[in-house]
């Protein structure tokens, strides 16, 4: 018996015309599903071409620049480009503004083309994420550094795993999987578990000295009643929770041995890191915050790339260190 799964962009155009959208955002998002495939294929063959390692360069971040970094940014900028639907797009690895489609594009697009580049070497899990804000049609153009409140979709790839989460704005999160055909297929509503049974705790454990007092007793404290899972690829993390709920935590790096080390604004970025998965996490019924305890979505950028500190997952554990933070 043939069996036939809902691909995404029928779901897509159900969702469009279930509420009487315009086909732009299924136009924009079908550019978005072209680069996320290609990334799959380039990333899985990836080792067998020799491109898994350092290009040579360094980037904006200062951080070394991989092959598969400028193959995914590539992928991502040229199919934006072509869907017609963009003004303006933020990257990773692009210092400035994308400026693509100014006359007629509707929408703002946040990118990490290849996130959780120490898995790169290893074909471990990487993300593609990305955040979606609209063209304020209404009134003067104001700017494209939009909260993640504003934002009405983000979703993100985990590759080469095969699956696609995305949330839309007030209508959930959900799943797909990709098939031998390259779609994404058979869609599930994500929710994160209430049942604390299978929460999990998720940081960087060798950074805990680095991190505040308060939350370097909070993790004491509450540690021994979860299972800890770190992959280092925040989209294979976030997944995680996603799934099991718990905590994942990005904090503020303040007491490093050496200083020049320290990260007091966090390491992720905002814009297409925090606001990406804490958009997701809302959808799902999480919540996520900053080392002030601001909620993620509220928080406006100044800089395209301005980092922010990150904890994030299931709401009772995010009410609880909230307390902690503020105290
Ligand atoms: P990247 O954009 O350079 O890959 O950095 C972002 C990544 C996240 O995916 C991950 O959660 C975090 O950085 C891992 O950092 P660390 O190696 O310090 O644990
Ligand atoms: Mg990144």
């Amino acid at each position: 018996m043939l069996q036939f799964e809902k691909t995404f962009i029928d779901f897509l155009l159900e969702h469009q015309e279930r509420h009487k959208r315009s086909y732009n955002f299924i136009i924009l998002m079908n550019s978005i599903m072209n680069a996320g495939k290609r990334i799959q294929y380039y990333y899985s063959t990836g080792a067998l071409r020799g491109d898994l390692g350092l290009e040579g360069s360094v980037n904006i971040q200062g951080e070394e620049v991989l092959h598969m970094d400028l193959i995914a940014n590539e992928l991502v900028k040229h199919n934006l480009a072509r869907s017609g639907r963009v003004i303006y797009a933020v990257g990773e690895e692009e210092e400035d503004l994308i400026r693509m489609n100014e006359e007629g594009g509707r929408y703002f697009v946040y990118y990490d083309p290849m996130d959780g580049s120490s898995n790169v070497p290893h074909n471990l899990p990487i993300g593609f994420l990305f955040g979606i804000a609209k063209r304020d049609l209404g009134g003067a153009e104001d700017m494209h550094l939009r909260a993640g409140r504003e934002f009405i979709a983000a979703g993100m790839f985990v590759i080469p795993t095969g699956t696609f989460t995305i949330a839309l704005h007030e209508a959930g999160c959900w799943r797909f999987h990709i098939d031998e055909t390259f779609n994404y297929v058979k869609p599930t509503q994500i929710f994160i578990p209430e049942n604390r049974k299978t929460w999990e705790l998720s940081f960087n454990s060798a950074n805990r000295r680095t991190f505040a007092e308060p939350v370097r007793k909070w993790i004491k404290d509450n540690e021994g009643q979860f299972a800890f899972r770190y992959m280092g690829s925040l989209a294979g993390d976030f997944h995680r929770i996603l799934g099991n709920g718990g905590l994942f935590l990005y904090p503020a790096i303040i007491n490093h041995p050496d200083p020049k080390k320290n990260r007091p604004q966090g390491k992720l970025r905002l814009m297409y890191e925090a606001a990406v998965v804490a958009f997701m996490a809302h959808e799902a019924g999480g919540a996520a915050i900053d080392e002030r305890g601001t909620p993620i979505l509220d928080i406006v950028p100044e800089q395209p790339h301005q980092r922010s500190s990150l904890y994030i997952g299931s709401k009772p554990l995010i009410e609880d260190i909230a307390k902690v933070l503020k105290g």
